[in-house]
């Protein structure tokens, strides 16, 4: 009988083997060993007060289960829900505010480390929040934008300011439900609050505060995550880069960048190219200093430097089994604390970076803006140091894939018209027209209890065959860039008839990596320019556009798949649904979201139905907008795409003006 893989990806698998023989834990193996709890899994557990933990579970627990309190399964379940889509807001808002903090700080010049790299994107933010910026100092402006940006986490009453950026229809439904986040603090205490024991027991009022707390992260944290970071360090446009653990160097320091803030990773970029440090280097045997990423600070890097990326979520461990990791440093996010016990049976150094994020046995470098570089030469001296402690030689991996990465909201609209005529014309044409069949943001983590980044493949390349674009975040372009999906060269391969042309006028992957996680507000930007653009749903509920996490496993994502849902994207995602224990709130979220704001929340753990569902739902919506119907091959009329020398021509012909690029 054929071994069942770990691992969908072949290098990792290598690794994992190699561990099994070596008897040394990783995720693979501790996901064997420890089931998950059954009764937890699908929401029945309660655990806010002291009188319980209670266990709401037997033949009609739905109706008759209740806790010491008499709180009913569907409160109990909603309850953890709304905690989880709190947390995870919670997780990319703290990151936002710090990189807002970055900003303002450099606006103070209180760092010299960092500048503003991109002006026209701070100008654009500045637009949108009302701040002058014509005619003014760059740091003035970037001053009133991070002060204003500010305002939103301890808003009382209002609104956040992004909210605007939604289309009217999305929302008037926001308005006519409730759930228009005022600030992201205000609306992440009050979900706590609400969830406190003895506060909300409305199973439908519990979930509308889900969607609050997340369109706070969606249209709050996590945009103002992907904006500042842009403004800071620069918007992304395509770069190529190579993904997997081949990227590790036999005779280079590896220094491995993990977590989410792009901060310390961004001077590092700088730092490791420095003659002193190349010197310093050399003096130890090395030929240089390689930077990698893992993760999300990867996406982050990748993005704006062709950095090349080890992968995601659960590569981590396998790329301290390499043995030629040197150092690696952790911030915030996804970061397993199972790093420092197998990072002792090699020489990797595990460096802990956020005063918010410590793992007993790792060493402690904090980092602060104002001293970036001082801080990144010290971690980078430490890599070079520990060079020569090389001992054991891991699993041998070498090979890598290209990736290309680097499709920000702001050069897919260029890519589709260039400089002075970039627009979502031809995108929502090629809808029309059938050419392209609907959009899928395909996101979230890779898991251990599948094999691992297997459903991200398995989805990603089953779309683009049947003409879905397909744009990607987070650890699902890390399974994709593993894959060697992320090249243009795959639209030639794999994608249908359709998108496959698309994707050669524009010389485009038909998986475009948007970014790091946060950056799934970029996903929300697209769709509302969408909208905008006119032609398809004036709204963002209505597109033939779905999400997909088939691997999720953190509380962020739960947040991420409410905010889509709520801002009108049906999402499915993976695994057994952490609310599956109640038939009531199960049907609020998928039937009930669905009528009142287009959007709608599943769970399916079979690939093959999450692949139906979203075409379901692709389908429908086009039908809905009559929108000629979806047949491989056969397109209706529709504008001709812009190629890249008319696109050059259109560029050379016209005058500068304020553009994106
Ligand atoms: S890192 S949240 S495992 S996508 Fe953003 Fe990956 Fe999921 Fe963490």
């Amino acid at each position: 009988m054929e071994k069942v893989k770990k691992s969908a990806d072949r290098n990792s698998d290598a690794i994992i083997e190699w561990s099994e023989a070596h008897r040394i834990d990783t995720c693979f193996e501790r996901a064997q060993k420890l089931k998950p709890c059954p009764v937890g899994t699908g929401g029945a557990c309660c655990r806010i007060c002291h009188i319980g933990p209670c266990r709401l579970i037997g033949p009609n627990a739905e109706e008759e289960a209740v806790g010491v309190c008499g709180a009913s399964l569907p409160t109990v379940a909603a309850r953890n829900f709304l905690r989880m889509a709190a947390a995870g807001t919670a997780a990319h808002s703290d990151h936002a505010r710090d990189m807002v903090l970055t900003l303002l700080s450099v606006a103070n010049e209180e760092t010299r480390d960092f500048q503003i790299s991109d002006v026209k994107k701070l100008y654009r933010v500045a637009g949108i929040l009302n701040v002058e910026f014509e005619g003014r100092p760059v740091n003035d402006v970037a001053r009133d934008v991070a002060t204003k940006l500010l305002d939103d986490f301890g808003r009382q009453k209002g609104q956040l300011s992004f909210l605007k950026r939604a289309p009217e229809g999305t929302r008037k439904r926001w308005e006519k439900w409730g759930i228009i986040p005022r600030g992201i603090d205000r609306e992440i205490t009050e979900s706590l609050h609400r969830t406190n024991m003895g506060v909300d027991h409305d199973p439908d009022s519990l979930l509308l505060s889900a969607l609050k707390v997340s369109l706070a992260d969606g249209w709050g944290g996590s945009m103002i995550s992907t904006d500042v970071t842009d403004i800071l360090f620069g918007t992304p446009r395509p770069r190529r880069a190579e993904a997997s653990f081949g990227i590790f160097k036999e005779d280079e320091v590896n220094l491995v960048v993990h977590g989410h803030e792009p901060s310390l990773a961004e001077m590092l970029v700088d730092v490791v190219e420095e003659p002193d440090i190349v010197a310093y280097a050399r003096s130890k045997g090395a030929k240089g200093v390689n930077l990698g990423g893992m993760c999300c600070t990867a996406n982050e890097v990748l993005m704006r430097h062709g950095i090349p990326t080890a992968g995601g979520f659960t590569n981590q461990e396998l790329a301290v089994l390499t043995g030629l990791v040197d150092a690696m440093t952790v911030d915030v996010q996804c970061i397993m604390p199972a790093l420092v016990d197998i990072s002792k049976k090699f020489h990797t150094k595990v460096i802990t970076t956020s005063q918010k994020a410590k793992i007993p046995g790792a060493l402690h470098i904090e980092f602060d803006e104002h001293r970036a570089r001082e801080i990144a030469r010290r971690i980078v001296t430490i890599a070079i140091e520990n060079f020569a402690n090389r001992k054991i030689r891991g699993s041998l991996v070498s090979d890598t894939f290209p990736v290309v990465g680097g499709f920000s909201h702001e050069y897919i609209e260029y890519m589709q018209g260039g400089r002075w005529r970039a627009s979502f014309r031809p995108l929502n044409d090629a809808i029309i027209a059938g050419r392209i069949r609907g959009i899928v943001g395909l996101a979230g983590c890779d898991n251990p209890r599948v094999p691992a980044q297997g459903l991200h493949r398995f989805l990603a390349s089953e779309l683009v065959r049947r003409d879905v674009l397909v744009v990607s975040t987070g650890c699902g372009s890390a399974a994709c860039g593993t894959a060697g999906f992320l090249t243009p060269e795959t639209a030639i391969d794999i994608a249908g008839p359709g998108l496959r042309e698309v994707c050669e006028a524009i010389g485009i992957p038909p998986i475009l990596h948007l970014g790091a996680c946060v950056d799934n507000s970029r996903i929300l930007t697209i769709v509302s320019a969408m909208a905008e653009e006119g032609g398809l749903s004036a709204e963002i509920g209505g597109m033939p556009a779905v999400g997909i996490a088939p691997e999720w496993m953190s509380e962020k994502a739960v947040a991420i798949g409410c905010y889509f849902a709520g801002s009108g994207v049906p999402v499915i995602f993976g695994s057994e649904s952490p609310v599956g224990a109640s038939k009531e709130v199960s049907r609020i979220l998928t039937e009930v979201w669905l009528e009142r704001f287009l959007g709608a929340f599943h769970f399916e753990p079979d690939p093959e139905k999450m692949l139906d569902i979203a075409l379901n739902y692709i389908d429908r919506a086009r039908e809905t907008l009559k929108l000629k119907k979806y047949e491989p091959g056969k397109f209706g009329a529709e504008r001709v795409l812009m190629d890249m020398a008319a696109r050059r021509g259109i560029e050379k012909a016209a005058k500068p003006h304020l553009g994106i690029y």
